[in-house]
This record gives C-alpha cells, structure tokens and sequence, in this order.
C-alpha cells in the first residue's frame, strides 16, 4: 500500500460525498499516481463502513468489466469487485429518481444466489453451479462518481465500481438445465432495440464471473456466504439514461426486468 489511512479516508468521505450531493469529481488517481491495487481497495472498503456507520447495509456484490463489450467501451480490461447497498436495491417496474444520480447508465446483467458459501482460491464454474441456488435476471443502474464517465481500473474500484441502484426482476430459476452460455438477451430502450447479448458475453460463462469473485475476495481474506447474491457484470455495453426513459429486458428462460426514469425538476 502507498496511500496512508489519513489518504484513504479523505478520498473514502470524497467519493462518497460525490455520491451524496450529486457531484461529480476528478478522478483519483490524477491527484494519487502512486495510489495502487491494495489501496483502491481500501478506499472501497472505506466507503463501506462509512456507510454500515450510518446504518447501511451490504446485501450483494457485484463483479464489473467482465465482458468484452464493457472493457472496450471503459478502455479497462481487467475485471473489478464492489458492493450491493440496501438502498440501492428497486422493485421491477419502478420509476427511479433521476434526480438523485449524477449521470447514470443501465446494464443488463444475470444474478446469482447461493445455497452454500464458496471460498477461493480454486473455484471454477462447476463449484459455482453446485453451490448456485438460482439465477435471476437483474439490471443494474451505474452512476461514475467521476467527471464524464472517465476513469480507470484504481480510481473505479475506489469508486466501488460505480455501483448506484438494482433492479432484480423476472422469474428465478434454478442453474439446472438451462444453458447459461446461450441465454439470450434483448435490451430495449423507449420500446426500441438497443443491444442484445448472449451469457457467454461475461467471461465465457457468468458462473465464471462469480468464480472469479470468490477467488478475488480470498486474497483479502473473504468469500461468499450462503444466501449471497452476485451481480455477474454487465453483459453489453452500458447505455446512457436520461429522465423519460423507460428501459425493458427480456431474458431467455428467465422473463424480463423494467425500470424507468423520472425527474421531479421543472
Ligand atoms: C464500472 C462498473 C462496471 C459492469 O457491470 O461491468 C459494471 C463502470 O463501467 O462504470 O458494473
Ligand atoms: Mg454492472
């Protein structure tokens, strides 16, 4: 680490007030360039317990750029972790306040909830399967807390991977028999088409995904428990929201999650 604890709660309360007050900020890493990996964790994990403090509470993780279309679209290519917060979690078919975000983006994504807990450092995508108790169709909501969208991996993860709102939707299902790989998806905007993907889009396999996250949070001492419920990433690019806009996602096997977006200014 190269940041000091003094440094990484400045930039924790920063990047959480950006979050608060709806304002958009540099990005870290210009002002830090020294800042490294074990650092932008610690920023994330600084914005958590700021939040837990405040009565917060994490209900999910989320795995982010694990497909091509993502890593092309943000210039990254490494895949990054972050957390789900109670607040951020909507029903399907809600109208979300456009007015408490800076510049979301909507992202199709498959959800994962585990009946037993799994632990890295070898999980691969049959330990995933054996330990999935179903598969949900979920949409996330993103909103960088940086200026214009612009980042890269460090200040994005400090960032907890632009992580705003969820919508989870549709119908569970069990892994069992269905062909994940192959799970079509469609994502319409305003009833229009906008970008359609398939599950291999995420690492070959969205089981990988959550593989990939159990072997990550290993080396910093964390797995997944029983119940968990994992965001596998999105599976197109994301696509920019503003007031008016309603979104729909039809999955294969899996029904479909809506959401639409609402300002309350004149
Ligand atoms: C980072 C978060 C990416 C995903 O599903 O790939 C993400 C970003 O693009 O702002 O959530
Ligand atoms: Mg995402």
């Amino acid at each position: 680490m190269n940041l000091t604890q003094v440094t990484i709660d400045a930039l924790a309360e920063r990047l959480e007030n950006a979050e608060l007050q709806r304002e958009a900020v540099c990005m870290i890493t210009e002002e830090f360039p020294e800042m490294d990996w074990e650092d932008a964790y610690a920023i994330q994990g600084a914005i958590r317990q700021r939040k837990a403090l405040r009565g917060g509470r994490v209900v999910g993780w989320k795995m982010g750029l694990t497909s091509f279309a993502k890593m092309k679209q943000m210039g990254v290519n490494d895949p990054v972790y972050g957390f789900l917060t109670d607040y951020g979690a909507c029903l399907n078919g809600t109208a979300i306040d456009s007015d408490s975000l800076i510049h979301p983006k909507v992202e199709a994504e498959i959800g994962f909830v585990l009946k037993h807990a799994l632990r890295g450092p070898d999980c691969d995508i049959a330990k995933v399967l054996a330990a999935t108790d179903f598969i949900v169709p979920a949409v996330e909501v993103i909103d960088s807390r940086y200026k214009d969208f612009r980042f890269d991996l460090k200040s994005v993860i400090a960032d907890n991977t632009s992580a705003a709102r969820f919508v989870i939707g549709g119908n569970a299902r069990s892994p069992e028999g269905l062909d994940l790989e192959c799970l079509g998806v469609v994502l319409e905007k305003n009833g229009q088409l906008v970008a359609t993907a398939a599950g291999a889009a995420v690492l070959g396999h969205p089981a990988r995904s959550v593989a990939m996250l159990a072997n990550m949070l290993h080396t910093r001492g964390g797995h997944l428990p029983a119940g968990a419920f994992i965001m596998t990433g999105g599976l197109t690019e994301a696509v920019a929201v503003q007031p008016g806009d309603q979104i729909n996602v039809r999955y294969q096997y899996l029904g479909s999650v809506s959401l639409r977006f609402q300002s309350n200014r004149a």
